[in-house]
């Protein structure tokens, strides 16, 4: 039991929620404090967890979201009910979208009131709301029933595809009194909460029997495969069958990008050429053009391309939802792949040489035109010279965290800047969300106490760049560089019409750098790559929260960086 309960014959609400966190090994809670939840939060820190205050839910409920991922255990995060609650909500339907496991757990006002809907303070009916936009959703009414509460919102968010849980806790449920021997006996240390899920025998067959056939086999690494935690065997699986592969954005480092076998800088050419297709914990949505069209060597957008999919995926309902799973192997990847690894056996055919030999010529050619771009110096900096530096820091440093966001800050970063080590990428994830930055960066840094460099566009960046002073309160060893080209996609739009500003540009020559000199830590400009080395190796180096603003040249982009086909017609046109 708490510490403060401990000699006294009754608890409370606020002493149950902590020790059904802390029962489970739930230590850390983002939150933003207010009314109902402000004592909770005092007591929670006074009894030994770790309190990570925020200036805005969102970027509090993004950190949460981002432990989940690292840890496997749900992050959480508290709000104050209906604004701060709704400022909750989108950070939870993200980690809902990217199946990261996190519980927003808001305070909410007077049950009698709001169902009334008499005007109570921050009156909102949050349960019905989060609803929708989550995995699943709780409200608990009764301090004995918080013990259950906590352990059904547990399993719900990591349990199966993990996802966002809503648990829903009004003020008066805190402040309730009950029986200590009670309480003590109403809490749930969850069992097992995410079981492991084994694949049955002949859906592995029958992906065996379909790669043993492939002449242009492919794998390809989602972030469920990061999630997983699953390295050892992916990695065995992906060498003992010598199939190419091409890592997900945030599935880069599960094997080194430098490793052969990664077909990620041929991956135009694998995509299109592949005959079968082997998805671990990768959906084919938008991110894989929906498995069809010219990407995969179909001839119109509706057109599916020549491949034969396997889909090693937790969900059973994921098969078949852009085009048809030949043989999906449903069951936890650690499970899944380690049935793959014994399906295998002995005297395994690697891919025919035509095959890895294309991608390797492909590859090299690739790699050695991307060598000649990064060795040049043009000034101002654009996004590959600046890149180059961050790349080379990452070579250093592979344990250091890599949070990204942006448009070509994003879509450059990702094939520039190689990953040696897994779930060190943290990024924009199913929705291309912009705003993670800040909160994923302090998560970063806060689960895995490893240096955190956060690439940001300077638009990606001011979407959570408050959170700079929560960097600089908790001393986190997070160095954040804004990419800073003035603008959304590039500095150089202008009104037609003269006068305001046109909607993609900010204020130029904006001086970034001064806010996280308002809060103590160290900001500097870089105009060459030279001074964002050094500034850089600094901040890793002390681990003193840093922001360098790294000037880009404002016409290096392109509209939305590697997406502009997804504009409306009007836009492409223009782009
Ligand atoms: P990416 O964006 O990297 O392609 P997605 O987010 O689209 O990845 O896909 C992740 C997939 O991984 C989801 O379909 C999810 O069900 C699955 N997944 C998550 N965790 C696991 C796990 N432990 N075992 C199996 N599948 C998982
Ligand atoms: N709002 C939210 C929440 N997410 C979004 N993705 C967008 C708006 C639209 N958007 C993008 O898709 S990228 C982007 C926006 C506003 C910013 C791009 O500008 P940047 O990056 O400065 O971050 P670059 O390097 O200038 O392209
Ligand atoms: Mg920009």
């Amino acid at each position: 039991m708490s510490t403060e309960t401990q000699g006294r014959d009754t608890t409370d609400g606020f002493h149950l929620v902590i020790d059904a966190l802390k029962l489970n090994d739930i230590q850390t809670i983002y939150a933003l404090p207010g009314i109902p939840i402000t004592d909770f939060l005092r007591m929670a820190q006074a009894d030994g967890m770790k309190v990570i205050s925020f200036r805005h839910e969102q970027h509090a409920g993004n950190a949460a979201a981002a432990a989940g991922f690292l840890t496997q255990k749900p992050g959480v995060c508290f709000t104050v009910s209906a604004p701060g609650f709704l400022n909750g909500l989108t950070a939870l339907a993200n980690a809902t979208t990217n199946c990261f496991p996190m519980i927003l757990i808001s305070g909410s006002s007077e049950r009698e009131i709001v169902d009334l809907q008499q005007g109570d303070y921050e009156e909102m009916d949050q349960l019905a709301i989060a609803k929708p936009l989550c995995k699943a959703a709780f409200r608990v009414l009764h301090a004995e029933d918080i013990g259950v509460g906590i352990a059904r919102a547990i399993r719900a968010a990591v349990s199966g595809r993990p996802g966002g849980v809503y648990l829903d806790l009004p003020a008066k449920l805190f402040a309730q009194e009950i029986a200590a021997d009670v309480g003590r006996k109403s809490l749930i240390k969850v069992v097992d909460p995410a079981p492991r899920q084994l694949p049955a025998p002949e859906s592995v067959q029958r992906a065996i029997d379909m790669l043993k056939g492939a002449k242009k086999p492919l794998v390809i690494l989602g972030k469920g495969a990061a999630y997983a935690q699953a390295d050892a065997a992916i990695r065995s699986f992906v060498e003992k069958s010598g199939i190419p592969y091409l890592p997900m954005s945030m599935a880069k480092g599960l094997l080194p990008d430098n490793h052969a076998q990664s077909a990620a800088a041929a991956r135009s050419y694998v995509l299109a050429e592949a005959d079968v297709v082997m998805l671990v914990g990768a959906r084919l949505n938008w991110l894989l053009s929906h498995g069809k069209g010219k990407t995969w060597g179909g001839s119109g957008s509706k057109d599916p391309g020549r491949q034969q999919f396997i889909q090693v995926d937790i969900s059973p309902t994921e098969a078949d939802s852009n085009v048809a799973i030949a043989a999906p192997v449903i069951g936890d990847i650690g499970s899944c792949i380690a049935a793959m690894n014994d399906a295998m056996g002995a005297g395994w055919q690697k891919p025919p040489a035509e095959w890895t030999g294309a991608i390797a010529e492909r590859k090299d050619k690739n790699l050695t035109k991307m060598a000649e771009t990064l060795a040049k110096n043009p000034s101002p900096m654009n996004f590959h010279s600046a890149l180059n530096v961050i790349r080379n820091a990452i070579k250093e440093r592979p344990d250091a965290m890599l949070v990204n966001e942006g448009a070509n800050t994003l879509d450059f970063a990702r094939s520039i800047v190689d990953m040696y080590e897994p779930r060190k990428r943290l990024d924009v994830g199913t929705w291309g969300i912009m705003g993670i930055g800040m909160g994923f960066a302090v998560a970063a840094a806060v689960e895995t106490g490893k240096p955190v460099i956060a690439v940001c566009g300077d638009s990606a960046f001011g979407f959570s760049g408050m959170e700079v002073e929560t960097i600089c309160r908790y001393n986190l060893p997070v160095c954040v560089v804004v990419f800073n080209n003035n603008g959304i996609y590039k500095g150089t739009d202008v009104n037609p019409r003269g006068g305001e500003a046109a909607p993609t540009v900010f204020v130029k020559d904006a001086k970034y750098e001064m806010l996280m000199q308002a809060f103590g830590g160290a900001g500097v400009r870089a105009d060459t790559p030279e001074q964002l080395k050094k500034a850089l190796d600094e901040a890793v180096s002390t681990g003193r929260p840093t922001l360098i603003n790294a000037i880009i040249d404002e016409t290096a982009g392109t509209e939305s960086g590697r997406i502009t086909s997804l504009n409306p017609a009007a836009a492409k046109k223009k782009a």
